[in-house]
């Protein structure tokens, strides 16, 4: 299928303040991403294997237009080195020790993005204003390249102009102290901050008198932190990459591994060719979900050598994962009246609390109600069960697709509650493994980034830092969206991301932004965000992951804790982009003294040498006994943690299998489609590097819905008309988007698909789990119709 773009450009409703700070922009083929006239094309999708050497061109392309050849092939061999490298700045897998070259297509255009030659300094603000900006693509903002030195906005001529760090500071710290109340700032982290900085940062903010400090992570893996939190006392996963190695069956859930966690297609390929079961829970079967070419074996590459990726494929319904894990669980209920054996007595009566009335409520659970919430046959979930009833050993992942839903953490729940039924938890090869995001997104948490702090932590860290931390919970994410809104948050300081394009309702996220009387953004590039700026606004422009921290004791190095609680050193090797950059800790540091300058914090020590901060970590952190020694370590170290020991700090002291009741995910009016975003293979969150999606087949569009061919056909719609979307928001207001083009593909009958952040307007502010408050991305209520315009 393959057309050219007609007159009427796609775009969203037109409120004026998104059309005035660009966050709806009228009609540009290519959405978000580079404008282009040329033709778009949607494929059958892929059929060669994930990764390989279509992987390769792709990385080609993007480090010829950013102008880095040389420079990028050398940084790839460093990068997830175990002693003298910097951790990749993409994903959060683990790195595998046996693997000399632990790379992938994605990490490596990451990386370049970053290392681009391309420089947004002084004059170029002078150039733009922010009103012409602001009409840009997002991809074009971010495409200027590396900021270069700290900028104010400045009312008089709609442009940002140069101020030095001290003035910098010095504003913020006016702006901070003149607030009623310390509640009335926001401090937001995107996942990629340092532990180091994370620690600093969210110690700045408690000092400063705090909690408010959403994270991206409210975004993605909320949903599975408080899930394990409630079943086993963790807020994290229990397997690590030995135990992928060694399991015999292995599930993937609501992952997209080819795109966004690509390392670990090694790690799929590998089981599937030591004869374990590999199955992927997915609406739609995604590439790597099939086969693929082992990123780093280049040998593989040249042969086009694919190894299979998957063993079994099931396509569930929009949110019907509870009911597929319940149904497998159902069955292994069924097996134990013959065969007592298959459920672990000694584990459930040992550790474990609630298993006789899990058991009663899942036979109570009829097959008919378990078939029609998975939307998966009884044949297909008694197929899995199986596998899970003959492996000895089984790990359950999973991403995106389970934790952004209304039962997210139900869901996880009930992976555990199949899990612990076998035993398969705290024992080599088992246990959860949720994927995380952005790659020390696990470590903010780790380091106090933490809306919502248990006592114990904040009791510790009062103690060793001689502070008097807050007790009131702060705001999420979500919730800080509703106070800019409502001008309860005056002050929002952003520590990387782009938070009005990451968020729900973009357009009232904008408009609460407006309402400030300071945005602050740290970032390394130019993004929407710094376009919808408050009354005041700084750019403080950072060092990057690849690049070389030197402070008054000489090179530094920061930390990072991978999804599967490793932490390693992670040393920058490059120049950085600008001599007027500052490293994150030194501009926290520099943020803390303007602020509170009665502090006692030694915050220029800190800054002089980051071992005086992993020192203090040391001690407020558990598992961090020895930090500086430890993170030295080839491959640095694993967090302790008593849940994998079986050691189950509840309440009870035991595992709890919840008891949730069966969601009914399916709309009651069946023109109401469950429409879900989701990544391109070529983007990175509100990054966008092309508008192409090379596995799902899709060239030069990111303005497309997918759709079951039946749906469309319903809808009296054609391979690639136009449409309108609709969605009804729970507070019952609509937003829309007209002109995407329908295609169709192979998913189940009530779903669709499309791009973030493109679809974000479609998402209410009301739009958020009552379990987790996550926003619903991948639960949207919609009607699709022909457009009308
Ligand atoms: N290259 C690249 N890598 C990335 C990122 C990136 O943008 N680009 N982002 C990073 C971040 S921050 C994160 S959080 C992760 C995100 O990693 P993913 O979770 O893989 O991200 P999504 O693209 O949102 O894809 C979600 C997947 O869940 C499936 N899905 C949707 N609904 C359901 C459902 O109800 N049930 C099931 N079983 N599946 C469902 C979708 O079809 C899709 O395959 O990736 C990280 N890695
Ligand atoms: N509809 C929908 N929306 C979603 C999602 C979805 O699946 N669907 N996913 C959600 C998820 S999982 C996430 S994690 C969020 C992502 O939300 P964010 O983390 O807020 O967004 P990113 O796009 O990762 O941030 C990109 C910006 O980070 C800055 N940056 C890059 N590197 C660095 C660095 O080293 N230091 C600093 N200080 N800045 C840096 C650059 O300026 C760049 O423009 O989006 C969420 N939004
Ligand atoms: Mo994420």
């Amino acid at each position: 299928m393959t057309n050219v773009e007609a007159a009427t450009p796609p775009g969203a409703d037109r409120s004026p303040a998104g059309v005035a700070l660009g966050i709806v922009p009228e009609g540009r083929q290519g959405g978000y991403g580079p404008l282009t006239d040329r033709p778009w094309s949607m494929a059958a999708p892929y059929h060669h294997p994930a990764a390989g050497w279509g992987a390769a061109k792709s990385v080609g392309e993007i480090l010829l237009r950013q102008r880095q050849p040389v420079g990028g092939t050398k940084s790839m061999f460093v990068m997830n080195h175990p002693v003298r490298g910097f951790d990749c700045p993409g994903c959060a897998w683990p790195d595998d020790k046996g693997v000399a070259l632990d790379i992938c297509e994605n990490g490596i255009k990451h990386v370049t993005w970053e290392m681009t030659a391309k420089r947004v300094d002084a004059a170029f603000f002078a150039a733009h204003t922010v009103a012409e900006l602001a009409g840009w693509t997002d991809f074009a903002l971010e495409d200027q390249g590396r900021l270069t030195e700290p900028m104010v906005y400045d009312p008089e001529t709609d442009t940002y102009v140069p101020i030095s760090w001290d003035a910098a500071f010095a504003l913020i710290g006016e702006e901070l102290r003149a607030l009623d109340h310390p509640d009335q700032a926001a401090f937001y982290t995107s996942g990629r901050l340092s532990n180091e900085a994370s620690f600093l940062y969210q110690l700045m903010a408690r000092e400063f008198g705090t909690n408010n400090l959403p994270d991206c992570s409210n975004m993605c893996h909320e949903a599975s932190g408080r899930a394990l939190k409630a079943s086993i006392a963790t807020g994290k996963g229990t397997a690590d990459l030995e135990d992928w190695e060694s399991c015999d069956a292995l599930f993937v859930i609501g992952v997209n591994a080819a795109s966004n966690a690509p390392r670990m297609l090694t790690s799929l390929a590998e089981a599937v060719r030591r004869g374990a079961q590999v199955v992927h829970v997915n609406p739609l079967v995604e590439a790597g979900a099939t086969r693929t070419i082992v990123p780093h074996e280049f040998v593989d590459m040249a042969l086009f050598r694919a190894t299979d990726t998957s063993t079994d494929n099931l396509q569930v319904r929009p949110g019907g994962d509870l009911a597929l894990i319940r149904g497998m669980a159902k069955v292994v209920f069924e097996a134990a009246q013959s065969d007592p054996s298959v459920l672990d007595h000694e584990f459930l009566r040992a550790y474990t609390n609630g298993a006789d009335a899990y058991r009663a409520l899942v036979e109570a659970t009829p097959w008919a109600d378990l078939v029609r919430q998975s939307g998966l046959a009884e044949a297909e979930i008694r197929r899995a069960a199986q596998i899970y009833l003959r492996a000895e050993r089984t790990v359950i992942s999973w991403c995106l697709g389970v934790s952004q839903h209304e039962h997210g953490v139900d869901t996880v729940r009930e992976i555990v509650n199949l899990l612990m039924l076998r035993g398969n938890i705290g024992r080599p090869g088992t246990g959860p493994s949720p994927v995380r995001g952005h790659s020390n997104v696990q470590g903010n948490r780790t380091c106090g980034i933490d809306h919502d702090p248990a006592e114990a932590w904040l009791a510790r860290l009062d103690e060793v830092c001689g502070i008097r931390s807050p007790r009131t919970h702060g705001l999420d994410t979500v919730h800080t969206i509703a106070a800019m809104s409502s001008g309860a948050v005056r002050v929002f300081i952003g520590m990387g991301g782009n938070f009005v394009r990451a968020a729900p309702d973009p357009v009232m996220t904008a408009e609460g932004m407006r309402r400030c009387a300071l945005t602050v953004h740290v970032s390394t590039k130019l993004n929407r965000s710094h376009l919808v700026h408050g009354q005041r606004a700084l750019i403080l422009p950072c060092l990057g992951r690849t690049e070389r921290d030197e402070q008054a004791s000489g090179r530094q190095g920061i930390s990072s804790e991978d999804a599967m609680s490793s932490v390693q050193l992670s040393i920058g090797v490059r120049r950085p982009a600008s001599p007027h950059l500052r490293s994150e800790p030194a501009i926290i540091a520099g943020i803390a003294r303007a602020t509170l300058p009665a502090s006692a914090t030694p915050w220029d020590e800190y800054v002089a040498d980051y071992d005086r901060i992993r020192d203090v970590m040391a001690q407020v952190l558990p598992g961090f006994e020895g930090f500086n020694e430890l993170v030295r370590r080839p491959y640095g170290f694993r967090i302790p943690q008593p849940a994998r020991e079986r050691d189950f700090r509840t309440p009870s002291g035991r595992a709890e299998f919840s008891h949730a009741p069966l969601p009914d995910v399916i709309p009651e009016d069946a023109d109401v489609l469950v429409l879900q975003t989701m990544r391109s293979h070529d983007q990175w969150n509100t990054t966008i590097y092309s508008n192409d999606d090379r596995y799902r087949g899709v060239k030069n569009i990111r303005e497309l819905v997918l759709m079951n061919r039946k749906d469309m056909k319903d809808r009296g719609l054609a391979e690639g008309d136009r449409v309108d979307i609709v969605a009804t928001s729970r507070d019952g207001t609509e937003r829309s988007l007209h002109g995407f083009r329908a295609l169709s593909y192979d998913m189940p009958r009530g779903s669709a698909a499309g791009y973030m952040p493109e679809m974000n307007v479609l998402i209410g502010a009301k739009d958020y789990s009552t379990q987790s408050d996550q926003p619903l991305m991948k639960s949207i209520r919609v009607r699709i119709a022909p457009s009308t315009r």
